[in-house]
């Protein structure tokens, strides 16, 4: 379950009934005042995944509270429910101290439809290094942890299934990982959704 220092993977973390929650809760964030989009990187490439942020908006390579890139409506505030989820996460992760102390204050919510991938990056906005919380719902895929130092080899290929919890802090905190592929056809019944969705929560320090 500790897949490196400060990577805790801890699989079908959240039962049937809190992945249909969290489908139903994507659903309306997916809709809310800044629309899902794909985002067009500084290259003039655009991301096959299609996201939307929560609290704090996040552009390559910077995060802002209002959507830059498309319209500059206000980004929605960041929920209390998705607070109260990361602490729990990380404690179960971590144990409850380190759970206690998390206030994640953005989230990021990425969906995949079966031909989206997201290549290996480092995630380095923030200007704090907690944690970072990342919770699967839908079709399964491949995703890759890598190093710290580039993006090349070591790196371990994982896969993530829905409602599989991974916490990524400490020495972790600044690893290259990416999405190699979906897993078409691994969605579980019963959740109410087809394609993978993503909520990933970080704390940016940006108060
Ligand atoms: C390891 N999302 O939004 S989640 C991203 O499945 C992102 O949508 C992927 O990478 C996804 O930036 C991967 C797993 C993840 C997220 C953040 C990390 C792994 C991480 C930050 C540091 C190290
Ligand atoms: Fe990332």
């Amino acid at each position: 379950r500790e897949l490196a220092p400060g990577a805790v993977h801890l699989p079908g973390w959240l039962d049937a009934g809190r992945q249909r929650e969290l489908v139903g809760l994507c659903r309306s964030w997916a809709s809310g005042p800044v629309p899902m989009r794909a985002v067009k990187m500084p290259n003039g490439g655009v991301m096959s995944v299609r996201s939307v942020s929560l609290g704090w908006h996040w552009l390559p390579y910077r995060y802002s509270r209002t959507a830059d890139d498309v319209g500059g409506a206000a980004v929605a505030p960041f929920p209390d429910v998705l607070g109260d989820l990361g602490r729990e996460a990380v404690e179960a992760a971590y144990g409850p101290d380190e759970g206690s102390r998390y206030e994640p204050d953005a989230a990021l919510i990425n969906y995949y439809d079966d031909a989206a991938k997201m290549g290996m990056h480092q995630d380095r906005e923030e200007r704090v290094n907690a944690p970072v919380v990342s919770l699967s719902l839908g079709t399964a895929c491949t995703f890759r942890f890598g190093n710290t130092e580039n993006r090349n080899r070591p790196w371990q290929d994982v896969e993530l299934a829905s409602g599989d919890l991974f916490v990524f802090g400490g020495p972790s905190r600044f690893a290259y990982h990416g999405v190699l592929r979906t897993l078409p056809g691994t969605a579980p019944t019963g959740i109410g959704f087809e394609g993978r969705l993503n909520i990933t929560l970080r704390q940016t320090g940006l108060g």
